[in-house]
């Protein structure tokens, strides 16, 4: 998906604003679960700083955006206009707030994308800015710093992780063959896509009956110089299987140990190593507890593998943010029909292979 398509006529504050998003993305993997942040000093047309959040720990972009200012231009920061896709923080966090950075910089202007909505902040960097006498613009391009940040706005807004669902469909619109048998329907290209998709997300779920039949190990084989996952806090992603029974034998590679995996089901709650059973309360939706687990342990996103029945529950929920779908050549005459997509908008396509990949976002009735 281009983030960065240019399409239409730019004010000059929405360039500057698409250069703090080209720079915020190069930190993409690398800064979760802090969001993605770009910052750019401008004197009169030109761009005298620039800086972004590189690593989660580390300066934030305002920061490092100062710090690149040279010193025989230092003397213009007082004079110039500050755009960061993102609300100056105002909290001591693991670093000082970047508002009060801007203050004693006495820059005069600062152009924000959106608000943040870290409880820690929450609007207080701007009445910060605008305390101390800064004007401040919010706003700017919000809708494309909104998708840049995706999975930290969905997990501090919806108190749930961001969520993917996935699955590859035959040209007759078939998830699998009827007798269930395992076979590869999509085109082996769309592989390294799957793959990357797992990097990118905090946990990689399916249900019981994927986990069992077609025994997959679910992990990045192709991605290595991408830090796996972008969007947890752990370092690695978790594996997650729902299987209520606990039917998935020990043999399995989901019980290989080589990455955190989490066993939801009605029976027992106990840990092995890398492997955790979580027992769920049978009275309650089985998707909003593991929604509401996954985001006690500050996993910003999801992606949903299968089976069907699995995909559906997310579906008839509504907890569901973005559908990759593999519309594949192969032709299957009968078996386990598809989900069926509502309230999605198609964002973008591309062919791979002989298959096309659809990406779909969830748009929701406004209340
Ligand atoms: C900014 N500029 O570049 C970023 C901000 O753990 P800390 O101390 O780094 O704080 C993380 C929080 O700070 C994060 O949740 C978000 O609210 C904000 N991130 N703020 O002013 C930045 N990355
Ligand atoms: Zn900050």
């Amino acid at each position: 998906m281009d983030l960065l398509k240019v399409d239409q006529v730019f004010s000059d504050d929405e360039r500057y604003m698409w250069r703090c998003l080209e720079l915020a993305i190069q930190a993409a993997g690398r800064v979760a679960p802090n969001p993605m942040v770009g910052a750019v000093l401008v004197y009169q047309g030109c761009i005298i700083g620039e800086g972004y959040h590189q690593q989660s720990g580390g300066p934030h972009a305002e920061v490092n955006c100062l710090q690149s200012v040279p010193a025989s231009q230092r003397h213009l920061i007082s004079q110039s206009t500050l755009y960061v896709n993102l609300e100056p923080c105002a909290h001591y966090g693991k670093t000082p707030p970047c508002a009060d950075l801007i203050v004693a910089h006495r820059i005069p202007r600062v152009v924000i994308g959106q608000v943040d909505p870290f409880p820690a902040v929450q609007g207080r960097g701007i009445a910060r800015l605008q305390q101390a006498g800064v004007q401040v613009q919010v706003g700017v391009l919000e809708k494309q710093c909104g998708w840049l940040n995706r999975r930290f706005f969905t997990f501090h807004q919806h108190h749930r992780p961001y969520v993917i669902l996935k699955w590859a469909q035959s040209r007759d619109g078939y998830l699998a063959p009827p007798n269930r048998q395992r076979m590869e329907i999509s085109h082996p290209y769309t592989r390294y896509w799957v793959h990357r998709w797992r990097a990118e997300e905090a946990a990689i779920l399916v249900g019981a009956r994927t986990a069992l039949h077609d025994n997959p190990r679910l992990n990045n084989r192709y991605w290595y110089a991408i830090a796996q996952p972008s969007a947890s806090d752990t370092g690695r992603s978790v594996r997650m299987v729902i299987d209520p029974h606990l039917q998935v034998p020990g043999t399995h590679h989901i019980f290989d140990q080589s990455m955190p995996t989490w066993i939801f089901n009605f029976l027992e709650s106990r840990q092995e190593g890398n492997t955790h059973w979580i027992r769920l309360q049978p009275n309650a939706s089985v998707v909003e507890q593991v929604l509401a687990y996954a985001y006690a342990n500050q996993l910003q996103s999801l992606i949903v593998e299968g089976g069907a029945a699995t995909l559906k529950h997310f579906l008839d929920a509504g907890l569901w943010d973005e559908a990759r779908v593999i519309y594949s050549s192969t032709l299957l005459g009968d078996g386990l029909p598809a989900p069926v997509l509502q309230h999605a908008q198609l964002l973008d396509e591309m062919p791979c292979g002989t298959d096309r990949i659809c990406w779909y976002q969830h748009v929701r009735s406004q209340k």
